[in-house]
């Protein structure tokens, strides 16, 4: 099922999102519906916070348009390693229409459990860098624009607004 994801400034967005107990067959249907979400979008990676449940899951999938895709579960994930500095123009589901360059690291090593409930640990480099630290920031309640500069937020806020507008008049 292809759910609402939600646009900022909504509230849910800032919450802190809990750790998952169990794996079971309901979060299984929720992963299942965040991958449906994410694909339909089409995005790179959904964290649950942007459906309002306040569960520690996101998904992603950084593959080229023209590779094989390369869907991963994320449950319950730690960051326990992070080196060197990227900036990517990144974009968010939940800011239509906009993009920003973000710092980040360049590379990061995660461990989470999969849709079974098996712990496993990735190191990432590039975009599924990026979108490891982009996703594990939603169930923070952490946003984009939380890392932008006083005048790049004033400008995202006014990008935002023309793209709303845009959107409006189709
Ligand atoms: O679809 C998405 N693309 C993207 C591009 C660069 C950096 C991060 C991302 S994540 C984003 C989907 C999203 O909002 N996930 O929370
Ligand atoms: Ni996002």
């Amino acid at each position: 099922m292809i759910r609402e994801i939600l646009e900022y400034p909504d509230a849910r967005l800032r919450e802190v999102a809990q750790p998952v107990s169990d794996v079971t067959a309901e979060i299984q249907a929720l992963v299942d519906d965040m991958a449906e979400t994410m694909y339909a979008a089409p995005g790179c990676g959904l964290a649950a916070t942007q459906l309002g449940i306040a569960q520690r899951i996101f998904v992603v999938d950084c593959a080229a348009e023209d590779e094989p895709s390369q869907f991963l579960v994320f449950i319950n994930p730690e960051i326990i390693e992070k080196d060197g500095v990227q900036t990517w123009e990144e974009g968010c589901l939940s800011f239509p229409g906009v993009t920003e360059e973000i710092k980040r690291a360049e590379r990061v090593t995660a461990r989470a459990l999969d849709r079974s409930g098996k712990p496993f640990e990735i190191e990432a480099e590039g975009l599924l860098a990026v979108a490891i630290q982009h996703e594990s920031d939603h169930l923070n309640g952490v946003l984009m624009i939380d890392k932008l500069s006083a005048l790049k937020k004033r400008m995202m806020g006014r990008k935002l607004a023309k793209a709303k507008q845009e959107d409006a008049r189709e």
